[in-house]
C-alpha cells in the first residue's frame, strides 16, 4: 500500500479493514481474469469462457459471508469471483481455461468454471441448468443427518428458477428446514431471454413464499449489502432457522459466453448504460469515503492484480495438454470397460 489510510468509520460486523480491501482486490482480480479470458478466446488460444462482469459484488459478498473451511458452496459456471474469493488462484483459473493436464477441476475435461475444489469446500457442478440445486440440498440434508453445523450455499441465475429441479429442491429444503441458502444472481437475462419472458413476476425472491421460507432481495452490485444479507441467512440456517432465498439483483455486462453475441438481442445503448452500475468503481468510492483506501491504493492494487493475471496466463499456457492415456481421467473411477 502506498499510503496507510485512516479508518474513520465502524466496519460491517465480521469484516476487518484488511478483509474489505481484500474483497476489493478479488473483484479487480476477477475483472482482469475475465477480460483476459475473452481476449484469449478471440486470439484462438482458449475454446470458451463465461464472464461474471457485473456479478463481482454479489459473488464476493457471498464468499465473505460464509465460514471458511466449514461451510460449502455449490456455485454455477458464472461464479469466477466467488471461486477466486474462496481461494482459487489465477493460475488454477487459467489452467482450466487452457484445458491443461494439470487443471485442478477436471484435468482439462470439463467446460471452464465447472469448479471442483474439495479442499476449499467448493463442490462440482454439471452443465445442466439447476441440476446442482438438488445436489446442494442433498449436501445440506447430509450435514443435518451427521449433526454437523455446516451451511450449504447454492448459487444460480434467474433462468435456473424456471427449471422443475429448482422447484423440487426448494420444496424439499423448505419441508425439512435444511441448512441451505439459495443465492440467485439475477442478471436479467438467460442467454437471450429477458426476465419478463421467463416469469410473470418481478422478483425471484417472491417464489420463496411458496416453499415456506423467506425470500430477500438485495442490491447485488453492492458487496457489503450482499455480504450482510447472505451472512444473516447463513447464520439463521446454522441456528436451525431453515433456508432463505436471496435474490442479488445484478447485471450481465458481456455476452452470455464467448459463443454468444448479445448485440443480436440488446442494443449498443442498453449495453453502454450498464457501465453506470459497475460494482468496482462504486465499491472503490465506498472504501475511499471511509478512509479504507488511500489516494494511490486502487491503482497499485490494479497493477498487482494485472501482474498476477499476466503471470498466471503465461505460466498456464506453457503447461502440457492432457495426455492420450488421460482420456478417461475423472470420467470413470476404474477405466471405461472394467
Ligand atoms: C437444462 C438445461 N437447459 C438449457 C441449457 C442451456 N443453457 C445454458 S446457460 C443457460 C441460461 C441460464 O440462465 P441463468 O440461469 O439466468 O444464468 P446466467 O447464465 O444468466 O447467469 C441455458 C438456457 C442447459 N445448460 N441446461
Amino acid at each position: 500500500m502506498a499510503s496507510e489510510p485512516k479508518v474513520r468509520v465502524s466496519l460491517p460486523e465480521g469484516l476487518t479493514a484488511d478483509a474489505l480491501r481484500e474483497m476489493y482486490y478479488r473483484m479487480v482480480l476477477t475483472r482482469l481474469c475475465d477480460e483476459r479470458a475473452f481476449a484469449l478466446n478471440r486470439q484462438g488460444k482458449i475454446p470458451f469462457a463465461a464472464s461474471c462482469k457485473g456479478h463481482e459484488a454479489a459473488q464476493v459478498g457471498t464468499a465473505y459471508a460464509i465460514r471458511r473451511g466449514t461451510d460449502w458452496v455449490v456455485p454455477y459456471y458464472r461464479d469466477t469471483a466467488l471461486a477466486l474469493a474462496l481461494g482459487v488462484t489465477p493460475r488454477e483459473q487459467m489452467l482450466c481455461l487452457f484445458a491443461r493436464k494439470a487443471d485442478l477441476f477436471s484435468a482439462g475435461r470439463q467446460f471452464p468454471n465447472h469448479y471442483s475444489v474439495p479442499d476449499r469446500h467448493i463442490a462440482t457442478i454439471s452443465s445442466i441448468i439447476a441440476a446442482h440445486i438438488t445436489h446442494g440440498v442433498g449436501m445440506a440434508l447430509a450435514f443435518r443427518m451427521r449433526r454437523e453445523p455446516v451451511v450449504t450455499v447454492v448459487c444460480f441465475g434467474e433462468g435456473a428458477t424456471s427449471e422443475g429441479e429448482w422447484h423440487e429442491a426448494l420444496n424439499f429444503a423448505g419441508i425439512h428446514k435444511l441448512p441451505v441458502v439459495f443465492v440467485c444472481e439475477n442478471n436479467e437475462f438467460a442467454i437471450s431471454v429477458p426476465q419478463r419472458l421467463q416469469m410473470a413476476i418481478p422478483n425471484v425472491a417472491d417464489r420463496a413464499a411458496g416453499y415456506g421460507f423467506s425470500g430477500v432481495i438485495c442490491d447485488g452490485t453492492d458487496p457489503i449489502t450482499t455480504y450482510t444479507i447472505v451472512r444473516e441467512a447463513v447464520e439463521r440456517a446454522r441456528a436451525g432457522g431453515g433456508p432463505t432465498l436471496v435474490e442479488a439483483k445484478c447485471y450481465r455486462a458481456m455476452s452470455h459466453t464467448t459463443d454468444d453475441n448479445q448485440l443480436t438481442y440488446r442494443t449498443p445503448e442498453e449495453i453502454e448504460a450498464l457501465a453506470a452500475r459497475d460494482p468496482i468503481p462504486r465499491f472503490e468510492r465506498w472504501l475511499r469515503e471511509r478512509g479504507l483506501l488511500g489516494q494511490d491504493d486502487a491503482a497499485e492494487l490494479r497493477r498487482k492484480a494485472q501482474a498476477e493475471v499476466d503471470e498466471a496466463t503465461d505460466w498456464a499456457e506453457a503447461q502440457p495438454p492432457p495426455a492420450e492415456e488421460d482420456l478417461y481421467t475423472h470420467v470413470y473411477a476404474s477405466g471405461p470397460l472394467s
